[in-house]
């Protein structure tokens, strides 16, 4: 096969053969000016293989593909029926090839091996099922008028080719979320994966071609943002673009595509979500939630609960059963036994937590937990807890720079009263997720009401479900994924009105 490698995984005995070329036309194509992306294994630091890098020519050829599917093959020239069959074909493989598409996620992203197997590709599997389920579900309405004689409907027309660019803490599930709404409402797709996780966005293409999908459907360039995903968001041929990733780059993505063709754009970003502990909780429940909530896939979750308010008649006693459970947490390569965590996925972002750490301690914040850099190769960080931060310290609330310290860091702080704990939730320019513990249900009510977030667990956190729409308040982001919210960020509304009867005189 031309443009492609054999990787090697630490606990099989053979190699696998993935695709490194673009992804353009059901082709793997080489980059126009021959760059390319160095995939790392974050748990050694070693390059597993390089892949082409898409510049801006790559982007016009694979949108110009996208285009002439959504105008010949696709678009309106697809059944809903076909689509669904498609799609469900689709999952099917994803289905035979779950163990693998585990191990190459686990080895480009460092995730667990058996989350990534049961949770990221299990999910991501359903969520293709979820939305194939949609394709002939997409109604308009027939809406009756005054005069007899007329009568006016709505149709849900695909938007048409979309641009869609994701990150790397969830390669897969963020492809599937924003694959499934697409190729279900009959658009076309140009995606374009983190630089920094290629490699399992790639393999997928294999089985587009082996489900049958019409070339230019689904096409699929790694680039650097600065180049592929600017080029995707200025484009004028692309109708719309979806986004999962910085609140940073969401702002440049909003404004290229302001300054170009106004195309439609929704966008995930980042939080810096709150969760707020009663003295009512059970205790051991509570703190269970919460270290899954700040820990899951170390922390580098968009939702992770990384802000914990506590009520001051349990604070202490909170605090010591946390840190058990957190200490709990096993943070180790993907293949290990009861491994909980693994490496941040690059250098950079490694870097970035060991700063906000260190300004943490300088600031006085006081560490109960981690804290400390562990020996040895890899992006791994401890567990890390900061207890009686004060709302203006950076690791509480740091803004400008990124949406938070994206790994396994949690800040702690005592509150008194529900007015308190509420206020000191929402006081964040962001609005993504947030939790409410407590075992009073009309409390619990009163508070996920007053929580300025589009997302909002009750005893629990990091609750998704396909089914369920997921999406941000204030500078968390614009429009919902998942759930038939998210039908709508593929589809324009058509208004047809129909005379069968009134003439002009
Ligand atoms: O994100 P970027 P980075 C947050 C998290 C993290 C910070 C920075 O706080 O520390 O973002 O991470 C593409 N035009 N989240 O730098 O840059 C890029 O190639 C168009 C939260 O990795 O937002 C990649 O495909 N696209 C988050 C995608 O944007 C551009 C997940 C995400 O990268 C671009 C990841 C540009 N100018 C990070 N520049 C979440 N919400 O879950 C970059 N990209």
């Amino acid at each position: 096969m031309a443009f492609s490698a054999t990787v090697h995984f630490p606990q099989r005995q053979k190699g696998l053969l993935i695709p490194t070329g673009l992804f353009i036309n059901n082709r793997f194509v080489a980059s126009s000016d021959g760059s390319t992306i160095k995939a790392i294994n974050p748990a050694t630091e070693e390059v597993i293989c390089e892949v082409q890098s898409a510049s801006a020519k790559d982007i016009d050829l694979a949108v110009d593909a996208a285009r002439k599917a959504f105008t010949t093959t696709w678009g309106k020239h697809v059944t809903p029926t076909e689509r669904a069959r498609l799609m469900f074909k689709l999952a099917d493989l994803m289905q035979r090839d779950q163990q693998q598409l585990a191990d190459l996620e686990s080895l480009n992203n460092g995730k667990p091996n058996r989350f990534a197997r049961d949770a990221d590709i299990g999910d991501s599997i359903a969520c293709l099922r979820y939305y194939a389920g949609w394709a002939d579900k997409n109604y308009g309405q027939y809406i009756e008028l005054d005069e007899q004689q007329k009568f006016a409907f709505t149709k849900h027309e695909p938007i048409g080719v979309c641009g869609q660019i994701i990150p790397w803490n969830y390669p897969i599930q963020m492809w599937a979320w924003k694959v499934g709404p697409a190729l279900a409402t009959g658009c076309t797709i140009v995606m374009k994966p983190s630089e920094l996780t290629p490699l399992t966005a790639l393999k997928l293409c294999e089985l587009v071609i082996e489900a049958g999908f019409p070339p230019g459907v689904i096409n699929c360039v790694p680039s650097l943002g600065s180049v592929g995903g600017a080029a995707l968001s200025a484009h004028p041929g692309v109708d719309k673009v979806a986004f999962t990733g910085s609140t940073i780059t969401g702002r440049k993505i909003m404004e290229a595509a302001a300054k170009s063709n106004l195309k439609k754009v929704s966008l995930e970003l980042g939080g810096k979500s709150p969760s707020i502990i009663f003295n009512s909780v059970d205790l051991d429940q509570a703190a269970t939630w919460t270290a899954f909530g700040i820990l899951w896939n170390s922390g580098q979750d968009c939702t992770a609960g990384s802000r914990l308010y506590v009520q001051e008649g349990i604070y202490d006693k909170f605090i010591k059963i946390l840190v058990e459970k957190a200490s709990q947490f096993k943070i180790a390569s993907a293949w290990e036994d009861d491994v909980a965590g693994g490496p941040l996925i690059s250098k950079a972002q490694f870097d970035k937590v060991w700063n906000y750490i260190e300004e943490g301690k300088r600031e006085g914040a006081k560490c109960v937990l981690g804290g400390q850099k562990l020996a040895g190769k890899g992006y791994f960080v401890p567990p890390t807890i900061f207890v009686d931060v004060k709302p203006n310290m950076k690791i509480v609330k740091e803004e400008a720079r990124a949406c938070r310290i994206f790994g396994p860091v949690l800040s702690v702080a005592k509150f008194s009263t529900e007015e308190e704990g509420i206020a000191l939730a929402n006081d964040t320019t962001y609005g993504l997720a947030a939790a409410v513990h407590s075992n009073d249900q009309a409390q619990c009510n009163r508070v996920a009401n007053a929580l300025q977030a589009g997302t909002v667990w009750i005893n629990a956190y990091c609750l998704l479900y396909n089914n369920v729409p997921f999406g941000g308040f204030k500078q968390s982001g614009i429009g919902r994924e998942l759930g038939s919210y998210a039908l709508h960020e593929y589809t324009s509304v058509k208004a047809v009105h129909w005379n069968f009867g009134e003439k002009l005189d």
